[in-house]
Order: C-alpha cells, then structure tokens, then sequence
C-alpha cells in the first residue's frame, strides 16, 4: 500500500504562521528545522518552511541533509572574497567591483523549446520555488575549493513550471552582461555573455542547483547574485553567475570557456582526479582559508548521485 505522505510545497503556509506568531518566525523555523519538522519521506527537506522564509530570512531555511559535504564549511569571509568572476576583472579580488552589480529588479527570462517561455521576477522565483539549503563542495579547475551552505531549489522545479518539449536536450544558461557595473567585458577578445550549459537529463538530476543565497543571506553579486547555477560534480567554471536567461535547446551550445580554449576546458567538465589539466595535476585540491591540500574526489565525491548519467556517454570526453 502507498501512504502518501505530503511534501514540504503542499503544507499550507497557514500551518506554519502560529507557532511564528508566538515565537518568533525565525526561532519557530529553526526549532522545526532542528526537530526535524520538514523531512519527508526519504528524508529529502521539505521546502514549505524554507519557502515561506525565504524571502525574508534566508537564515531559517532548512538544510538538506541528504548532501552533507563532509568537511568543514569554507569561512563566510574567504567564500566571498576570492572569487572568480571575469566580467569584474581577471583577478580574485573582483568582491569590490561586484559591489556595483544591480540585484534588483532582476528577471530571469526561460525559453526556448518549452511550453510556457516567460520571465520571471526573481522576487517570484524566492517566493514560489521551493527553497532550501544545500551544503556543497565546489572544486575550481584550477585546483582550489570550497565547502558553501548555499540556498535555492533545484533547477528541475523551474523546468516543471515551464514544461520542456521532448525535442530539448540542452539546458543554455546566459549571464548578464551589463558594461557600466562590469568593467571586465571591456575585455573584448572575451567571448561575451558568458555561457554555460548542461543537458536536460543533467539538470533534471536533484543536485543540479539553482542557487539565491549563501551563508543564510542573499547570495552576495561577487558570488553571482542574485541568481547562479551549479553543479557540485563539475569543475566550477560550469556554474554561470548572475543569469538572465536559461533556455531549452536542441543542439549542444558553446561555452564561454570551451570557445575559449576547448583543449583545456570541454563541455563536460566532470571533476576527475586522474585526468589532468594539460597544464597542471588535476590529482589535489587546496582548501581555501586553511590552505591544505587534500585529495580530489571523483565527480567531486558525488559519484553516487551522478555517476549513472554517463554509463551510456564513455565515448565523449567527460572529464576536462
Ligand atoms: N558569469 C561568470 N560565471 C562564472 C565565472 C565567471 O568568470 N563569469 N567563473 C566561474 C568559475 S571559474 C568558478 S570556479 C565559479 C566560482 O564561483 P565563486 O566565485 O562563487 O567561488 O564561478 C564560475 N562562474
Ligand atoms: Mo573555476
């Protein structure tokens, strides 16, 4: 017999509004995260709580305890100030310039082959999607990494709202490109906007991510506020920053880095510790703030969730 036990989005937001009015809406969103209050069945984090914070307080969102990282969460200050994000410049320190990066209003436009193409206000997205925390590791191709209490919702959510058609089978995700904040586009021989894709089976997979904040704020621009994607199992340059638009296509897009340099940055990107970098070990990784190195995992140790999408793609050159 199947019990239906209902899922986080489905507890009416009525349910949650008394215990706040007496405590607090923050302190009753963490005593329910802390009980345990928004698991459902297999565990997986119930959003409704999250989501009806989310707007407000991304500090009460509850954390989904089915990806834990395993190592300790990368210090607030080093997450957000050592960064890659070259339309700021080329250098780490480009926290400063992102500064000057809009967050609001903000739209993200999806289209292509779905259903419904519309643009959504991302005040919508924080307060219909089903928000929740995701502590994920991130691995730089260039050898560094960190651990980061992200918050957002699985990209498949958003799919779901605009209905992809059968004949998708790329997801294309478009930064903005804004040159009075962002004076690193002033570097024209850079192929602009930057562009990152996956396929639809690859988002439709639970640890694809779209994420609104970090470190129960949200997410700061420097880190691709207000809206970014990532994929923990990829090398970070897969996960495009402050987007504008995601669509539904047919045909394989070229990528920022992959137009690039293809030899050295493909379209797959899986993290692979064997496979290395033509110009450097791909082999270790240095943890931001401590500094230590320690040793790369394959598909960034998320090889149990992930490893099943690619038995059937040996012939493509999944891993740089
Ligand atoms: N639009 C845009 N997205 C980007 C980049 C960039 O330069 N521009 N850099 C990528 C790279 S190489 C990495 S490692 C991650 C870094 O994310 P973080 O700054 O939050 O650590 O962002 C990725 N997304
Ligand atoms: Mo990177």
């Amino acid at each position: 017999m199947l019990i239906r036990i209902p899922r986080g989005w489905e507890i009416p937001e009525r349910d949650v509004t008394p215990e706040a009015l007496v405590f607090g809406r923050r302190a009753a969103l963490k005593a329910a995260a802390g009980l345990g209050i928004g698991l459902g069945a297999g565990g997986i984090a119930l959003p409704a709580l999250a989501q009806t914070a989310a707007a407000t307080d991304a500090a009460a969102v509850g954390r989904n305890p089915r990806y834990l990282p395993g190592r300790e969460i990368t210090a607030e200050k080093d997450a957000t100030t050592y960064n890659n994000y070259y339309e700021f410049g080329t250098d780490k320190g480009v926290y400063r310039a992102a500064q000057k990066l809009p967050q609001r209003p903000w739209t993200v436009k999806v289209d292509g082959l779905v259903d419904s193409p519309r643009e959504f206000d991302i005040e919508e997205l924080l307060k219909t999607m089903p928000i929740e925390e995701r502590v994920y590791r991130l691995r730089c191709v260039e050898a560094w990494s960190m651990v980061v209490p992200w918050t957002g919702f699985p990209i498949s959510a958003l799919l779901k709202a605009v209905g992809p058609r059968p004949d998708a089978k790329y997801v294309r995700f478009e930064t903005a490109v804004l040159p009075a904040a962002m004076p690193g586009l002033r570097q024209s021989w850079y192929p602009w906007p930057y562009i990152e894709a996956c396929t639809v089976e690859e988002a439709a997979n639970d640890l694809s991510f779209l994420v609104t904040g970090a470190y129960g704020k949200p997410l700061p621009p420097q880190n691709g506020g207000p809206i970014r994607f990532h994929q923990p199992w990829k090398y970070g340059f897969k996960a495009g920053k402050s987007l504008v638009k995601i669509s539904l296509v047919a045909q394989r897009p070229k990528t920022f880095w992959e137009a690039i340099q293809a030899s050295e940055y493909g379209f797959w990107a899986n993290v692979n510790p064997e496979v290395s970098h033509p110009r450097w070990s791909q082999a270790s990784e240095r943890v931001l703030g401590s500094g230590e190195r320690i040793p790369t995992q394959l598909f960034n140790g998320y090889g149990e969730f992930v490893a099943g999408l690619y038995t059937n793609l040996q012939k493509e050159r999944l891993w740089a």
